[in-house]
């Protein structure tokens, strides 16, 4: 969609470029990154040199302050080309931004203009073995010693953990709290008790490491601290809040490559003596596909609006936009898996490969049951 009025020059300009890199560099090595696992290091290296891992850094940290609305159009361009280049893409944002909400200014000047270049990347470890919806029941601790913390225990599903140059890892400094003693804490590999575990198979998004992360009397510097002792699940939430909409644009770059897709396909394959899309049956199915890949595009970047506008709380428009955007990719996906017919089902054809990198939209960054818990709380109250 072109005509998006709102859109300024500059987000244009972005949009614009992200496109010609996605879809020169980007989207030809797709297939192979999915086929492999292989980790797509030179298509990151490409969006870090052209300023793109840096949008959502301020200025004065070597980023381009460009805000979250040029975020989400970028991401959308690297999804419709390699959704598990995007999800790196998107974590360098998710990993990076308690620095830039919490960070001190040392902690700021260290990390954020090398994020800010691709030269260093991120991650964010919230979830573990036995805490992931229910992210206050972590268990991995830390007890203060001095000037330093220990920890101990395991974090799971950490995407690019085992690639990241920081990572900002979430422990307990007070279980009985619950949320209000979670902490913050930025790791760097190489530290001495901190080893990279566990990598997972995945039905999608191959090129994306997803690993498990142990602590063994690890010691980090309470330097490494992001904010105060028990600000981590503030932290950790007001991240997702403004990290969600760049899920709910991920889920539109892969179902608009799936409506594409489906669009071409049905010009050219013929039956009965006619192209498929010449039947009602197909055309209905494309008109709702567009529909939902539109609808979703506009929640998503409503939200992000409203972030780069200052506004207090977005968490009702985030979890609204990752819940639709993310919804209507799976049903968009398996839909041209089904104008695809056969074909659709074999690895021939990208088709099936939106369908499996769609599905991790609906449960990563918080599931879509826990979207609408959000939703919901915002309706309702606490009752
Ligand atoms: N911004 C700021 N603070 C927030 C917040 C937000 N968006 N959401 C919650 N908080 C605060 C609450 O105000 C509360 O603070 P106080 O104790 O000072 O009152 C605290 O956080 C705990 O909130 P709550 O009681 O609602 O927490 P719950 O344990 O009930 O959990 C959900 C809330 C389910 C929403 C949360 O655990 C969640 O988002 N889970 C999914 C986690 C997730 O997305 N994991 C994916 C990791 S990345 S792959």
């Amino acid at each position: 969609m072109n005509n998006l009025f709102y859109l300024s020059e500059d987000q244009r300009a972005i949009r614009s470029l992200a496109r010609d890199i996605a879809r020169e560099r980007i989207a030809p090595l797709a297939a192979r990154v999915d086929e492999t696992g292989e980790y797509p290091d030179e298509q990151l290296k490409l969006l870090g040199q052209q300023g793109l891992m840096g949008l959502h850094i301020p200025e004065e940290y070597g980023g381009t302050g460009a805000g979250s609305l040029a975020f989400c159009l970028a991401a959308e361009e690297v999804a419709w080309a390699c959704a598990a280049t995007s999800t790196i893409f998107l974590v360098q944002n998710l990993g990076g931004y308690p620095i830039i909400l919490a960070g001190n200014a040392e902690q700021k000047r260290r990390y954020l203009p090398r994020l800010a270049t691709g030269e260093m990347t991120a991650a964010f470890s919230l979830s573990e073995p036995g805490s992931g919806s229910d992210a206050a029941a972590m268990l991995c601790s830390a007890v203060r010693k001095g000037d330093r913390y220990v920890v101990n225990g395991s974090k799971m599903w950490v995407t690019n953990g085992s690639h990241a140059g920081v990572i900002t890892v979430f422990v307990t400094t007070d279980k009985a709290k619950r949320a209000r003693g979670v902490t913050a804490l930025l790791v760097e590999p190489g530290t001495k008790g901190f080893s990279v575990g566990k990598h997972e198979k995945k039905l999608g998004i191959h090129g994306s490491p997803t690993v498990a992360l142990h602590f063994a009397d690890c010691e980090i510097p309470v330097d490494n601290r992001l904010g105060e002792e028990g600000e981590g699940f503030r932290i950790a939430m007001q991240t997702l809040e403004r990290s969600r909409p760049t899920i709910g644009a991920q889920a539109v770059g892969i179902a608009q490559a799936a409506l594409d897709a489906s669009i071409g396909y049905a010009r050219e394959r013929r039956a009965f003596e006619q192209p498929i899309g010449a039947f009602q049956g197909i055309q209905f199915m494309l008109a709702d596909m567009a529909t939902a890949v539109h609808a979703s595009r506009l929640v998503v970047h409503h939200a992000a609006g409203l972030i780069d506008q200052g506004a207090t709380s977005t968490a009702l428009e985030a979890s609204m936009a990752k819940c639709l955007a993310s919804d209507s990719a799976m049903k968009v996906t398996t839909d041209a898996v089904q104008i695809f017919g056969g074909y659709g089902y074999t690895r021939e054809f990208p088709v099936e490969r939106f369908m499996r990198d769609a599905k991790i939209t609906q449960i990563y960054e918080g599931t879509n049951q826990i979207q609408r818990v959000v939703i919901a709380q915002h309706l309702l109250g606490k009752l």
